[in-house]
């Protein structure tokens, strides 16, 4: 067996009461493990495996090895086979690793078993990219969104004296007859609890601010798309702006909202948001929810893929799954392949269609034909509507003027009978005045 007493790993209090999961006082000696699914291609775990060290890497630790096995489904108490797990012993002792983490999320009864068999810290992937999001998590809302994501992982993990609920503060803190484990269980729910009221109001908050947004009638776009792809990167360049961009995973957390104006004159409002990747945790898919309505009630995404990274076509077909997740499946989306300044002449990827650009957020290469793609865009979603505007509410005419293209404006005895091309929701923002 390992011998625990030398293993280094800092998951042993699975990150304690500071939130985060990987040690960073040294660089931790880390293998991954994958299962490749039956009908499923070899090729791909490794990519998964690639992606996994390059999430554990900007998460301040090395891979030191891997292991992969082929299965009809993992194990159900120890995710690779039993025989497998003294494979990976073997190896961890091999290359002195700290910490071995699996490529799927494991389910605590697996993480126990692991951790026993194989004397060393055992994790998966959700709780590397947590780790990640915890690291980089700067406003309130944002750490408070980690926070409570990491806490609904934690929480069907607690047990009794094991590694994962070794917490601060025992003895005396306990009711009577209350275990440790209870009085752990009970702290932990309150502090959800508490989390899930204090994103709540913040979520109001915003509400209420977008509200008044919807009010001003502008065209929303929202960017999406998987982490790293120039997401911000093409924010600021569009608008002239200063959100952070770093070649590092999930770099943004926030969403950010800058206007631009479209070459017909029209303003649309644009948001960056939160990088999505393969296996998303759905305990962060939950927490964000409230960030991500912005998604949700876009008129247009742009759905921005990294033309010049591998595995394009899995990379965007992981983004809509979680768009699916978000309730954004059903809004118009237009895929904008970026970085185009490092393919030299190499061609967009299979699934560049009829309807994608591409263009760099680095040189601005292809920005004509993007906006100009939005404009079409948001036009075509947009309807002729009759509207009839009493002559005392000259407001409600300008506001038509603002949400959309004003085709001709008739003065009747009522008032003014105007012909507009508006998107739907300025079409029932404004249903009160259409007629017909
Ligand atoms: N060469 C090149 N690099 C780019 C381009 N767009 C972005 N980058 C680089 O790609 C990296 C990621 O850019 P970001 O804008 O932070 O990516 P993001 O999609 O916002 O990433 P997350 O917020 O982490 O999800 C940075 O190093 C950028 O400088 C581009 O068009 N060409
Ligand atoms: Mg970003």
């Amino acid at each position: 067996m390992g011998d625990t007493a030398t293993h280094r790993g800092g998951f042993g209090t699975h990150g304690g009461e500071s939130g985060a999961f990987i040690e960073r006082a040294f660089r931790e000696r880390i293998v991954l493990v994958g299962v490749t699914l039956d009908a499923a291609d070899s090729s791909r775990t490794h990519a998964d495996l690639d992606e996994l060290a390059q999430l554990i890497d900007t998460a301040g630790a090395d891979e030191v090895g891997r292991l992969v096995q082929r299965r009809r489904a993992p194990d159900p108490a120890t995710y690779i086979g039993k025989g497998k797990v003294g494979a990976v012993l073997e190896v961890c002792e091999q290359v002195d690793a700290d910490t071995v983490v699996f490529d799927d999320e494991l389910s605590p009864a697996q993480q126990f078993n692991l951790e026993k068999m194989l004397g060393r810290t055992a994790i998966d992937r959700t709780v590397v990219i947590l780790d990640i999001f915890a690291q980089n998590a700067s406003s309130q809302e944002g750490q408070a969104q980690v926070e409570l994501a990491q806490l609904r992982y934690r929480l069907p993990r607690l047990r009794r004296g094991g590694g994962f609920s070794q917490q601060a503060g025992g003895i005396g803190t306990r009711g009577p007859g209350e275990t440790q484990l209870e009085v752990d269980r009970r702290r932990i729910q309150r502090r959800i609890h508490k989390l899930e009221a204090q994103l709540r109001a913040i979520a109001k908050n915003r509400s209420v601010q977008s509200r008044s947004r919807r009010r001003s009638a502008q065209p929303t776009a929202a960017i999406v798309g998987y982490t790293n792809a120039g997401k911000s990167r093409l924010l600021n360049r569009l608008t002239d702006s200063g959100v952070l961009v770093q070649n590092r995973l999930f770099a943004t957390l926030d969403t950010a909202t800058r206007r631009l104006e479209l070459p017909g004159g029209e303003r649309v409002l644009l948001t960056d948001t939160v990088g999505f990747i393969q296996k998303l945790p759905h305990q962060l898919v939950e927490a964000f929810r409230s960030t991500l309505d912005v998604v949700a009630e876009a008129d247009l995404l742009l759905h921005v893929v990294d033309a010049a990274g591998p595995d394009a076509d899995a990379h965007i077909a992981a983004v809509r799954k979680v768009l699916r997740e978000i309730g954004a499946g059903a809004v118009p989306e237009m895929l904008v392949f970026n970085k185009c300044d490092l393919l030299d002449g190499a061609g967009l990827p299979l699934s560049a269609d009829k309807g994608a650009v591409s263009v760099s957020a680095v040189t601005g290469e292809g920005f004509d034909k993007l906006l100009a793609a939005m404009a079409d865009e948001l036009r075509a979603h947009a309807e002729t509507v009759e509207l009839l505007v009493p002559y005392a509410r000259g407001e409600v005419l300008a506001a038509v003027r603002r949400a959309g293209h004003v085709l001709a404006t008739q003065n009747d005895e009522a008032g003014y009978r105007v012909q507009a091309r508006l998107d739907a929701a300025s079409a029932s923002r404004l249903s009160e005045w259409v007629v017909g």
